[in-house]
């Protein structure tokens, strides 16, 4: 069988494809927090870890709340201020600056993006 033979190699080829497109994000999850990229732990496995923070900043025109966070060791993240497009716009308006709250975040192309979000009291 000449095609088996044939399509082994290409196999092996798709296959080393896959581990070099992989291999940038592998190495950076291992990599420490860095403040301006955030890391790409959060990215490739799915941000369904509660992160408690407090509001810093209520962007309306821009869609977008700003918000400080503590220690997230499940995310390789330390202390920080991150800014995040939020999913439902009648959040802009439910939260101010200054509230606690509890969220969820995912990445997408178009950044970050709260995907759920409470009062913390
Ligand atoms: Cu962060």
């Amino acid at each position: 069988m000449t095609h088996s033979l044939a399509n082994a190699p290409l196999a092996a080829l798709a296959m080393a494809a896959v581990l070099l497109t992989a291999a940038p994000d592998a190495a950076r999850a291992t990599d420490a927090h860095a403040h301006a990229e955030h890391p790409a732990a959060a990215a490739s496995a799915p941000a369904a870890v509660p992160i408690d923070g407090v509001v810093r900043k209520v962007d309306k025109g821009a869609g977008k709340l700003t918000i400080w966070h503590g220690d997230v060791p499940q995310l390789q993240m330390g202390p920080m201020t991150m800014a995040f497009r939020v999913k439902e716009a009648v959040w802009l308006d439910q939260f101010k600056v200054g509230d606690k709250v509890r969220f969820q975040y995912q990445r997408s192309s178009g950044g970050l993006t709260i995907t759920a979000i409470e009062a913390v009291r």
